[in-house]
């Protein structure tokens, strides 16, 4: 059976062939360990006993293989757009899936040549959300299409592809050689300049399916990756979680029920989508918190998505559950105790705390997230509108549920950033959730009262 060389991983004493063959009119992958020296792109003979060097036209079978990895990479891919149930979302989904099956259709010509493959996700409750369903996805393959190439999965800590990154994921992708270019996966990073060095340095050396459901930024050259995928771009928002978007990517070649990652990922990040059901609450507790710390589980600080389906779905899940609710909620009773609260002229609360005081002895919850997690707890008490501005090394979270023609924080900041020149580094965010970090911790205490006073200033010029 001919043959081609697709990959070649291992040591010079066991080298690991990977090969491209068909097998009753279908292609598929098939392993070969031995010592005698081959090239990435040989053509060979195949007999499930050593590989034979044959001197057939390359260019012929490559030929012949790539078609028969289309039609067979057509005949996986989903026809009907995978289906969430709720309306707005389904429409987006719609225009997104011609997008969404093409960059599918490049995964699936990467796993059938055994091109190396890295895919990073943001570590929080919505990346991690995406991560579980393009495993489950990709695992559904293995029966399929033979010895699938098992990707590298790196949770990512931050919110940029940075220049390391890219160098990192080089250097990786460089051990392995391949036929075809390696495939870099991106899960809800952000659409940031930051980025822009990072793609820079990848983007000639591996294909990118870049998901992202953060707003567009005009400069960041992510955007303009081929594969660079966005609800923003089709006329839908960040309400359509990157998780979602990950999970309705997965079903383009998967049969496997995606909508437990939905919903939790939507819950995640507080998408207006969320819908409560305890079996997804639960979901993205677990995920929130083994994201935020994965040596509650481990013993490193790296979690795979295989990791994160066991803790979700295995006999841990109930302690782990527990675990996770008997700490937010302690951390939670004791912010509602050690904050100060103020309140502006048309009674909008304002809570602000020190994380240091109420910081658990894990790292779960995380101070950002922590953030809105206390506004959602303070809502329900604070029926005019509440504010939350929590301090946390050299960064002010600030949390809103008002709405920003009342007050908006995001002017707050401004105000008290051109008020308090120099004592603010930088700052980013939205109306209802941002952060500032400040160029010295000692002048936390006067960034916070200009915030304060900048708070209570517009909500008294502003009585609705
Ligand atoms: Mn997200």
């Amino acid at each position: 059976m001919k043959a081609l060389i697709t990959g070649i991983s291992g040591t010079q004493m066991g080298r690991k062939y990977h090969l491209l063959t068909m097998e009753e009119g279908k292609p598929v992958i098939v392993e070969s360990t031995e010592r005698t020296l081959f090239n990435v792109g040989e053509v060979v003979d195949y007999s499930g006993n050593g590989l034979i060097a044959v001197s057939e036209s390359k260019s012929n079978t490559i030929e012949s293989l790539s078609k028969e990895v289309e039609s067979a990479s057509e005949s996986i891919l989903r026809e009907e757009p995978y289906s969430i149930a709720i309306r707005d979302l389904d429409e987006a989904t719609e225009r997104m899936w011609p997008k969404l099956t093409h960059a599918a259709k490049l995964l699936l010509r990467k796993l059938f040549f055994s091109s190396p493959i890295m895919i990073r996700f943001h570590n929080d409750a919505d990346g991690s959300s995406g991560a579980c369903a393009i495993y489950k996805g990709i695992e559904g393959l293995y029966q399929r299409i033979g010895s699938i190439n098992s990707p590298y999965w790196i949770m990512h800590k931050g919110i940029s592809y940075r220049k390391e990154d890219a160098e990192s994921d080089m250097l990786l992708f460089n051990g392995i050689s391949s036929y075809e270019k390696p495939l870099l996966i991106i899960v809800d990073f952000g659409t940031s300049p930051d980025s822009n060095e990072g793609v820079e340095a990848i983007k000639d050396f591996a294909d990118v399916i870049w998901l992202d459901h953060h707003p567009l930024q005009e400069d960041a050259e992510c955007q303009k990756l081929k594969y660079y995928t966005n609800p923003w771009q089709f006329s839908s928002d960040s309400n359509y979680t990157a998780g979602t978007l990950a999970a309705v990517f997965a079903s383009t070649f998967s049969d496997a029920d995606m909508k437990g990652f939905i919903y939790s990922s939507m819950i995640g990040d507080y998408s207006g989508y969320r819908v409560k059901y305890d079996e997804a609450v639960g979901t993205a507790a677990i995920l929130d918190m083994l994201t935020s710390d994965p040596t509650i589980i481990g013993s490193s600080d790296k979690i795979s998505p295989k990791e994160m389906l066991d803790a979700i779905s295995g006999e841990k899940r109930q302690e782990l559950l527990n675990f996770a609710n008997v700490t937010l909620n302690e951390v939670l009773d004791n912010s509602f105790n050690e904050s100060k609260r103020h309140e502006t002229q048309n009674g909008i609360a304002i809570y602000v705390l020190d994380f240091e005081k109420v910081k658990p002895e894990s790292k779960y919850p995380l101070p950002g997230r922590f953030s809105s997690k206390f506004l959602e707890r303070l809502e329900e008490r604070e029926k005019k509108g509440v504010i939350v501005i929590v301090q946390a090394g050299s960064y002010i979270s600030l949390r809103s549920n008002v709405n920003s023609r009342t007050v908006s924080i995001k002017k707050a900041i401004e105000t008290a950033s051109d008020n308090k020149q120099g004592l603010i580094e930088s700052y980013g965010g939205h109306e209802y959730a941002s952060s500032v970090k400040v160029s010295n911790k000692d002048s936390r205490a006067e960034v916070i009262a200009a915030l304060v006073t900048a708070i209570k200033k517009m909500s008294s010029e502003n009585k609705d």
